[in-house]
């Protein structure tokens, strides 16, 4: 089983990203921003409690988050790996992800950072805020708050895995495609 975190301030193309990398290597994708999305489209209480921050463009709480990922993981005992797409965000969630994970005695394999300029986030977030119908995108005070809360509670979770030395950095701006290629250049040397 090989585990990916991939990471990166919002905007950064994770999501766009993940995409591609589940159908080459067939992962089992587990974005925290699409599960909580669900949540909120279907109106539940964890979805209701959930829009009102992220709409502030802040970090939901952690333990709303690690219990999403924890009965994900346990919903997908098959998976020939997962892929981790805007989860961890805080060290909290990097030290819960890492038992978790030790607890079906597997790891992280590589965490791949994206790094993108914070004027080209912004560009590319109001951009899909024209078509997406994501409230968190339309504004650019909002986007300005995610990137301040990536900067002051999410960058230390690269810190956290470096220190195990799993933290692979990626050029995230140029074409998809180019920036696809990096990403499996890296996953295939690991696999190799
Ligand atoms: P997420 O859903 O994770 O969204 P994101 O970080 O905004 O987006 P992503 O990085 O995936 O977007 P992409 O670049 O693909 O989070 C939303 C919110 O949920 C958070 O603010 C938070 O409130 C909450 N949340 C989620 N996880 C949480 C957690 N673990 N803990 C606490 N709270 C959590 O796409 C951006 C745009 O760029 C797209 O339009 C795309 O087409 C474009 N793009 C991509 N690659 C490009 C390229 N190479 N060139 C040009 N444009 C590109």
């Amino acid at each position: 089983m090989f585990n990916i975190i991939l990471f990166g301030p919002p905007g950064s193309g994770k999501g766009t990203q993940s995409e591609k990398l589940i159908a080459t290597y067939g992962l089992k994708h587990l974005s925290t921003g699409d599960l909580l999305r669900t949540e909120i489209s279907k109106q539940t209480p964890l979805g209701l409690e959930a829009k009102s921050i992220m709409d502030r463009g802040q970090l939901v709480p952690d333990e709303v988050v690690i219990e999403m990922i924890s009965s994900a993981l346990d919903a997908n005992p098959q998976a020939n790996g997962f892929l981790f797409d805007g989860f961890p965000r805080t060290v909290a969630q990097s030290e819960a992800l890492d038992k978790l994970l030790q607890l079906k005695n597997t790891e992280i394999g590589v965490v791949l950072a994206l790094e993108v300029s914070e004027e080209e986030l912004v560009h590319r977030l109001l951009n899909r805020g024209l078509t997406s119908g994501r409230s968190d995108d339309n504004n650019e005070s909002v986007i300005k708050a995610r990137i301040s809360e990536y900067r002051s509670k999410t960058t230390v979770v690269a810190d956290h895995y470096s220190q195990f030395d799993k933290v692979v950095h990626i050029k995230g701006e140029g074409t998809v495609d180019q920036i696809f290629a990096s990403l499996c250049s890296e996953i295939d040397q690991r696999l190799s």
